[in-house]
């Protein structure tokens, strides 16, 4: 394993797979890689950042006393939990903060509705993160150091544990807890969360039914606790499974009204629409509380008064009153913040890396800009659900997308020095080749197989399927069909950097004898394309660091993941490697001991690449700018890393001095039910 970034102390103790002898052989390694990353920082232990306990006394933001003593809000103790989960001051780079001010996010998403417990997301770049709180957490991992890498943090949940064969798993709330218009949260919601939600196959939450732990049971024991009994044994790493996006509750107290379940007026449409984009309010665990959503324009947040976090001086969080996000594009959102009309950006367009990287060198300038590990990847994913496909020619397309020599072919095909020069000249692009990208502590390069630009291998690969131009139009024909070889390969058409790499791979295939037709939609109507299986082939971003997030985007772990294999009615139709890959993410899930974890995954990176699962196209390191106004976003914040930086950079303990406050657009207010 190759780690080149100067990540003091990043490589996690033993997790060094190459070292483990699960390298394969390859017909070409992978060309050695250099880091761009300047992240260097110390690694702390899981229990410095923070804990749950009682404080002597609390405080709040100096307006929510004034609406106490008004009577609209009861005292801070009250809204409290009686342990409050409790921020550290050591842990904080800037320290205990001070009240006031607006976080001002831009992005390209649109909320589709708030209804997360039925799949809906609110728009992605930081707004889901803000108002979803999920039993464990995942982001803040980053910082800790490998020894203390025993699984995610805790959250909602704070703490758990296990009976002696590890087919139970208990697990307490933090009790007291209450949603931001002052109803309790309690194991209601779990159970509305995992019986009615997870388990009703009607509703596509994110855990697909009877995927958690094979089929776990809920069993609520009191208020505040409530356990998992699995079928068969589990460890530690099926908690990974509670973090963000997978393990969040929603408000029952609102949501079961609209639920078949409990009222069987209503259907699972009304269900799904019940907390629709453009009705807020909603009741939120999170830091902030959507109140205002100006379509296309703004979503304004502010802050919940009900939020149970504090600091260690008792300061309730979090300490900046507003949150904005302006809906525009996620190009859009770089160039704000280096204009320093935004706060945040992940940067992970490439095309803007250069001139973002000149102007935010400037000591002027209002935004600073941290190269991290390369994270971002992007891949094709091809359809294998040849059962499924409606025409002859998809059937005979899937076919061909299931021989691993096509694959082969298409690798060969690609010259990805090109693609990466294609996305911004330069030294940021790297070869990808699916798998884990090469900032994951999962990634082993001696267990990718390179599978280089050749096109004359290509072409050979090719004629040994059988396919030849027979109508001498320069593009092959399908033995089968005898129709021309083309391929939809749809996109996103919001992502310009997704644009550039179809573009690139279109006319690199057209040299082979390949048709590509490129098909971009609507961001916010890609995902249920995506999971309804409709499609030849996706070119997107991966997103695959760890084995544990979101696993069926990337791993035959149900019936219905990933998305492009589905399951028909006639039944699966699993390539021989799925299988093997089905079973090390088992493997992967039944140990928590991280060397066998980087074995697993080692074996996991040699079967996706070997047999080209995904047809990798370029990796990429992200730099995060955030606004130099800001306190608290620690410098080593990784873009992308156990889950993205707006949960890496704990937004509820960032903050503003007062002299740098930008004015609230609704000052003194908070969400009325
Ligand atoms: C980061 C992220 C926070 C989703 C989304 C979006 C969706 C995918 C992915 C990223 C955006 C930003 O990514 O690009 O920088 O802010 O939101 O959630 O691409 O379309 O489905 O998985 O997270």
């Amino acid at each position: 394993m190759t780690h080149t970034f100067k990540l003091s102390g990043w490589l996690l103790t033993g997790v060094c797979a190459a070292a483990l002898g699960a390298s394969v052989a390859n017909a070409d390694p992978m060309p050695a890689e250099t880091s761009l990353s300047g992240l260097e920082y110390e690694l702390i232990g899981r229990d410095d950042i923070y804990d749950y306990r009682k404080l002597d006394s609390y405080a709040q933001a100096p307006f929510l006393d004034e609406l106490v003593a008004a009577g609209k809000l009861p005292p801070v103790e009250e809204r409290l939990p009686a342990e409050p989960l409790v921020f550290k001051t050591a842990a904080m780079s800037d320290g205990i903060g001070v009240y006031g001010g607006v976080f001002r996010h831009v992005i390209g998403g649109r909320p589709e509705g708030f209804n997360w417990l039925a799949g809906q997301h609110q728009g992605w770049g930081g707004i889901n993160l803000a108002i979803q709180e999920c039993l464990v957490r995942q982001g803040p991992r980053w910082q800790i150091k490998g020894e203390d890498q025993s699984g995610p943090l805790p959250n909602l949940a704070k703490s758990w544990e296990w009976n002696a064969d590890m087919t139970e798993l208990t697990m307490h709330l933090v009790e007291g807890i209450k949603w931001s218009d002052g109803d309790a949260f309690d194991t209601e919601d779990i159970a509305f969360w995992y019986d009615d939600n997870v388990q009703d196959e009607n509703i596509a939450s994110r855990i697909s039914a009877n995927s958690f732990g094979g089929g776990a049971k809920l069993e609520v024991i009191d208020a505040y606790t409530f356990k998992f009994v699995f079928p068969t044994a589990q460890s530690n790493t099926i908690l990974e499974g509670l973090a963000y996006i997978q393990g969040c509750p929603g408000p029952s107290h609102v949501l079961k009204a609209s639920h078949p379940k409990y009222d069987p007026s209503k259907s699972y449409d009304d269900y799904l629409n019940a907390l629709p984009s453009d009705k807020v309010p909603v009741p939120v665990l999170g830091a902030w509380v959507p109140v205002e959503h100006r379509p296309d324009e703004i979503v304004i947040m502010r802050r919940n008064p009900y939020y149970w976090k504090v600091d260690e001086a008792g300061n309730q969080l979090p300490y900046i009153n507003e949150m904005h996000f302006k809906l525009t594009t996620w190009d859009d959102r770089t160039t704000q913040a280096v204009a320093g009309t935004g706060d945040w950006s992940n940067m992970e367009d490439p095309g803007n890396f250069v001139e973002a990287l000149k102007q935010s060198q400037d000591p002027a300038a209002p935004v600073s800009a941290k190269f991290g590990p390369r994270t971002l990847a992007w891949r094709v994913e091809l359809n294998f659900a040849q059962n499924m496909a409606e025409s002859d020619y998809d059937k005979e397309l899937r076919g061909l997308f299931r021989e691993l020599d096509f694959r082969k072919a298409l690798s060969h095909a690609i010259d990805r020095d090109a693609v990466g020069q294609a996305l911004a000249r330069g030294p940021f692009a790297y070869a990808y080749m699916g798998g884990y990208p090469t900032g994951s502590p999962y990634y082993d390069a001696d267990a990718t197989n390179f599978t280089p630009y050749n096109a004359d291998g290509a072409k050979a690969l090719l004629a040994g399927l059988g396919l030849t131009d027979t109508d001498g139009n320069g593009i092959l024909n399908l033995p089968g069909t005898g129709e021309d070889l083309v391929i939809d390969v749809t996109y996103k058409s919001q992502r310009n950097e997704d644009r550039k790499q179809v573009d690139a791979i279109t006319s690199q295939l057209a040299e082979v004898g390949i048709r590509v037709l490129p098909k971009s939609i609507d961001e916010t109507s890609f995902d249920p394309m995506r999971n309804s299986g409709d499609f030849s082939a996706i070119l997107q971003r991966a997103n695959f660091v760890l084995p544990t997030r979101e696993a069926c985007g990337n791993l035959p772990v149900s019936d219905i993941c990933p998305a492009f294999h589905l399951t028909s009615a006639e039944g699966r139709d699993l390539l021989p490697f799925e299988g093997e890959l089905a079973n090390l993410v088992t493997e992967f899930n039944s140990t928590d001991d991280a060397a066998a974890q980087a074995a697993t995954a080692s074996k996991m990176q040699a079967i996706l690449t070997d047999n080209l699962y995904n047809i990798g196209l370029v990796q990429v390191p992200a730099a995060l700018l955030v606004n130099k106004r800001i306190k608290n976003a620690h410098p080593g914040t990784p873009v992308f890393m156990y889950e993205w930086a707006e949960d890496a950079v704990i937004r509820e303990r960032l903050w503003v001095p007062a002299d740098q406050q930008i004015d609230e657009l609704l000052p003194g207010t908070v969400a009325e039910y």
